[in-house]
């Protein structure tokens, strides 16, 4: 299985994240690139390859495109300001609150957050634009007739909305994957998501459109971040309605109730009629994960790996979470395995 990987990602360095209250090092950093890349290349991945460039052409169909431009100039606009510290918003359109673009950059970050604990910092753009360049060109490798493939994505992106960023996410790399696939002939795509954190950008993208099913088995929002969107009764609107499907689980959930959820999502992308699936791969699912609950072991990767890949379809795997732990890389690369068994 080839890999994709650009030393880009080390753009994306930020001192701090908010959380607990204090101003932290950030859980999301370039280490846990570099301890998947190892492990992944020494389990016998090696076939590692730089992104190509692409341009935003793709990104705007799921992004709105004033979004985008605010990622690319948020530093030197925070900088401008004379601000010191990292770009973190203080306001927030809350509710009954007019949902308009404020002039001042404070107001803006704030209207552009989804979740305040992700500071933007010089080089996040870039890095973003980088992680989505290499979820691109996996889509190339998979359209050039290949079953698998590992996009080895940082920043991270199923947290990225339509317009909105947080939980470590800037631009959503599987959502400009599907698209590209979309726009290179398949005319339905399922992003399968397994990160422990419900991809609430992923579903913001894709809720009111028939062409991508969004699948997610994540920590209860009632217990776990996003906290306000990834409950079972959002089934998508309108175009969308019937292709989101949500699989919130308890504290504690450990492989035996976490793959019947796995079970159930992949007859959804059967039925669906799916053509490729785009799998949000978050290993933070892992039980000494250092932010999340649930108990999955480092075997069930290669299981899993197994169940997705007997869907039949070809696999774009897009790296989204999982922290903390240098199992982080065995897990991932024990996915692959069971993808290509
Ligand atoms: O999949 N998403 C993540 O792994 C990031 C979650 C961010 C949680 C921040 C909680 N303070
Ligand atoms: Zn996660």
């Amino acid at each position: 299985m080839r890999v994709i990987y650009s030393e880009d990602h080390k753009l994306r360095d930020a001192k701090t994240e908010l959380h607990g209250g204090l101003l932290v090092k950030p859980f999301e950093g370039p280490f846990r690139a570099e301890w998947i890349l190892q492990a992944v290349v020494e389990e016998g991945f090696a076939d590692v390859v730089a992104p190509q460039s692409y341009g935003l052409e793709t990104a705007e169909k799921v992004h709105d495109s004033d979004y985008l431009s605010f990622l690319e100039t948020v530093w030197d606009r925070w900088v401008a300001e004379g601000y010191e510290g990292e770009v973190i918003p203080t306001a927030i359109p809350y509710r009954r609150a007019r949902q308009v673009k404020p002039r001042a950059i404070d107001g803006l970050v704030g209207y552009y957050a989804n979740a305040i604990e992700t500071a933007i910092t010089q080089g996040t753009y870039k890095a973003a634009i980088s992680s989505m360049n290499v979820a691109l060109t996996g889509v190339d490798w998979i359209n050039a007739g290949n079953r698998f493939c590992f996009s080895l994505c940082r920043p991270p992106g199923h947290h990225a909305g339509i317009d909105l960023y947080g939980g470590y996410c800037f631009i959503n790399n599987a959502a400009v994957a599907a698209q590209r696939f979309l726009d290179h002939g398949a005319k339905k795509v399922a992003i399968l998501d397994v990160d422990f954190h419900h991809g609430n950008g992923t579903q913001d993208i894709f809720y009111r459109r028939g062409d991508v099913l969004f699948a997610s088995l994540h920590g209860d929002p009632a217990d776990a971040f996003p906290y306000y969107l990834g409950f079972a009764d959002e089934k998508g609107e309108g175009a969308g309605e019937g292709s989101n499907h949500n699989y919130p689980m308890l504290p504690g959930t450990a492989w035996d109730v976490w793959s019947q959820a796995l079970d159930d999502s992949l007859a959804k992308i059967k039925a669906f009629g799916a053509e490729v699936i785009v799998l949000s791969l978050g290993i933070d699912t892992f039980e000494r994960d250092a932010i999340s609950f649930f108990k999955l072991k480092t075997p069930d990767y290669i299981t899993m790996g197994e169940k997705i890949a007997k869907a039949g379809l070809p696999v774009l795997v897009c790296l989204e979470g999982g922290y903390g732990v240098q199992e982080i890389g065995i897990n991932t690369a024990n996915v692959l395995k069971g993808l290509e068994a």
